[in-house]
């Protein structure tokens, strides 16, 4: 590939962009971040960076349990881009957003304070906000075009696959999944609480993993140190940003306040932090290794 220009932009998100190369296709991460769901008008220097690195590692951790799309870090991608993006195999993807709980939190907390259950699991009675499940629970979502997805029960998702016995082993994959990266995580001091997967069909109909893996943008990371049911947990990577927002007294509606520059270095140290407790490895090594900033 030489220059980014010359590939055709086929989908762009809050935070990513997707590119066809032919076969195959680059998937870029900006530095861009949210909070509350809108995008502030400054980036996270590296932060895209820190994303592409999470992914690749946790691709080769994770490919004894599934396939996934993961080509090359290097190899066709663009110099402008190199560091922050991906050449992964185009797949017929799963019409399902596939999301696992650890810990009860966020949307899941809500559903289940008032039905008892999330996603037609039934819960023990007395959980409290962030707690750890028995075992980790998977409760799917459809893909919304636009605004939130919607959280939908096994027979749900099952049905929008079509096929059962793929709806079986997809659930059982993410469990694995996510077993294994939260295990990885909490030996080095993160707490994976959630994170979502998804997957896609290979041209010989293999189920393979798509899409990021158990990124700060994909699921909630919470620090293990100071870990404690009852309320709400802050953070591993935008809490300085959500502490920094609360005190401007900011609505959460568009537009999202700049970011000062403080709270931007502190929050870059934040995703550096997560990828090299995570990894074991140092960030600037990612960077030399994929030609980032040559
Ligand atoms: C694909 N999305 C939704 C990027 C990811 N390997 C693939 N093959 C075909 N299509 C896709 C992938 C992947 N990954 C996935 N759209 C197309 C998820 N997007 C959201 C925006 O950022």
């Amino acid at each position: 590939m030489a220059a980014l220009s010359d590939a055709n932009l086929i989908a762009s998100g809050k935070v990513r962009e997707i590119y066809d190369l032919g076969t195959e296709l680059l998937l870029v991460t900006t530095d861009r971040i949210s909070t509350y769901d809108v995008i502030h008008p400054n980036p996270i220097p590296d932060k895209g960076a820190v994303l592409t690195a999470i992914s690749a590692f946790w691709f080769e951790q994770t490919a004894q349990i599934v396939p996934n799309h993961m080509v090359s870090v290097t190899t066709g991608v663009p110099q402008e881009v190199r560091g922050r993006a991906m050449v992964v195999r185009k797949l017929r993807m799963l019409p399902v957003e596939c999301v696992v709980r650890g810990y009860i939190t966020g949307s899941g907390w809500k559903d289940y304070q008032a039905t008892g259950a999330v996603s037609g699991i039934a819960l023990p009675a007395g959980l409290r906000e962030s707690e750890r499940l028995p075992q980790p629970i998977f409760t799917p979502s459809t893909k919304a075009e636009v605004g939130h997805d919607e959280a939908i029960d096994f027979e749900a998702a099952s049905a929008l696959i079509g096929d059962h016995e793929l709806a079986v082993r997809l659930r059982d994959t993410c469990i694995a999944l996510y077993e294994h990266c939260a295990e990885h995580a909490r030996s080095r001091g993160v707490i994976l609480a959630d994170t979502k997967f998804e997957f896609g069909l290979d041209a010989d109909g293999t189920l393979t993993l798509a899409d990021e893996v158990c990124t700060p943008d994909s699921s909630r990371f919470w620090p293990a140190d100071g870990y404690e049911p009852g309320h709400g947990q802050p953070s591993f990577d935008k809490q300085f940003v959500r502490d920094w927002a609360a005190g401007t007294g900011w609505d959460k509606q568009p537009p999202a306040p700049a970011i000062p520059e403080d709270v931007v270095a502190r929050t870059r140290a934040k995703y550096i932090e997560a990828y090299e407790r995570l990894t074991g490895s140092d960030f600037t090594d990612w960077l030399k290794r994929t030609g980032a900033g040559i």
